[in-house]
């Protein structure tokens, strides 16, 4: 288990008893870059995760392992800026976040690992900070409600990572509910759980492996085209704070200033906010098929207006449709990489797989790895094990 794994290296490199968190990764099942456009999400929490073991330790600096890298790290407390290891910017990002909200942070142990894949936009790196953030949040007595470690995470992706993301990675991984998807206003963070029954459809991931290093250059890019458009609107339409409140109307009325570019991007935005609110709609009446049917067109959106998917992800996208009984498939996150997201009938889970992995191998030469999660509850400590010397 991950979690003995963890606490037997924390056990071997530092002397106290850690406490143990583990924090989930997540999938978005539509409602992709609506995050900072303050619209709407629908993410889950799965089951691959980031496990932590913390301990206060009583020196001056922060000691950090990291199991997977077989790396260490010694973090000073007393100037904790982002460096060249990227694992622990984002432990980093987490201590300077309770920093700067008045929080002395004393000397600490920290060992994690876990099994969310990498570079798969299955926010691994959400993960890594809430799970720090929400064990400190226990070990300091801080205080913090989950929507504030949220912010916490966010902010380590602005400040440490330069990635100008918005709160869905943090917030899924928080708030995550087993058997169910949540709702999310980024706007006025009020959120809904919709119960997801995993017994007749499963979620099925497709890693397309490819992970592309335009990911947060492109990414703080297309958040300046929306706020570019936005910027524009606002001249004619003062209540239009952000993408949110925009209508495809306004975009037409004024698409020779937006220019192509911002034009297209802020339409897929206008359009992926109905979408969501339309399969919450479909989730609500139990018609999948439909809700699929939106998934394929975010894709869609996502590929040709937004252009943040890539040719291996298309494809993927290509088979799952082509697969007879499949609901619906779009890439997910970020993008440029990273995994697809599938709607598949549970009895046509495993030929699903076999059928995706070989039409990969023959379209494009490329090994495909999938996973079918199952939805999990959000951060929690764990109950401690038994480790050899204790
Ligand atoms: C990444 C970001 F971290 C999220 O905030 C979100 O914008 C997503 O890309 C796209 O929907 O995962």
């Amino acid at each position: 288990m991950l979690s003995t794994t963890v606490a037997a290296a924390f056990r071997q490199h530092y002397p106290a008893t850690p406490l143990l968190v583990r924090a989930p990764g997540r999938v978005n099942l539509i409602g992709e870059h609506t995050d900072y456009n303050n619209g709407f999400v629908l993410p889950a929490a799965i089951d691959k995760e980031i496990c932590f073991a913390v301990a206060l330790n009583n020196q001056p600096e922060a000691r950090l392992y990291s199991v997977d890298q077989d790396e260490h790290y010694t973090l000073n407390l007393q100037d904790v800026q982002p460096g060249n290891t990227q694992w622990a910017n984002y432990l980093k990002g987490v201590v300077a976040g309770f920093q700067q909200r008045g929080v002395t942070v004393p000397g600490f142990d920290c060992a994690f690992g876990g099994n969310v894949p990498i570079g798969a936009g299955l926010s691994s790196s959400a993960a890594v900070e809430c799970g720090l953030a929400f064990a400190l949040n226990e070990l300091l007595n801080a205080g913090f409600s989950r929507m504030e470690l949220a912010l916490i995470g966010q902010q380590a992706e602005h400040q440490f990572a330069g990635v100008r993301s918005g709160l869905m990675d943090q917030f899924a991984s928080l708030f995550g509910k087993a058997d169910h998807v949540v709702r999310l206003d980024c706007r006025s963070l009020d959120y809904e759980y919709f119960p997801f029954d995993t017994a007749t459809c499963h979620i099925v991931l497709c890693n397309s492996g490819v992970k592309h290093s335009l990911a947060s250059s492109e990414y703080n890019t297309r958040r300046q085209e929306c706020e570019k458009g936005v910027q524009i609107l606002q001249q004619y339409y003062p209540e239009v704070e952000s993408l949110r409140d925009a209508t495809l109307d306004q975009l037409d009325q004024h698409r020779e200033e937006l220019g192509d570019v911002v034009y297209r991007r802020c339409s897929y935005v206008v359009r992926e906010n109905q979408r969501v609110e339309i399969a919450c709609q479909h989730l609500t009446q139990g018609d999948l098929a439909a809700f699929g049917q939106q998934m394929y067109a975010s894709h869609a959106g996502l590929r040709d207006d937004y252009e943040v998917s890539c040719p291996e992800l298309d494809v993927l996208v290509e088979i799952a449709r082509e697969t007879p009984g499949v609901l619906g498939s779009r890439m997910m996150g970020g993008g440029f990489g990273g995994c697809t997201i599938n709607l598949v009938p549970t009895e046509l889970v495993d030929s699903f797989c076999e059928r995706a992995a070989a039409e990969y191998q023959s379209r494009l030469g490329l090994h495909l790895e999938t996973y079918k999660t199952s939805i999990v509850a959000g951060v929690e400590a764990l109950p401690a094990v038994a480790t050899s010397g204790q």
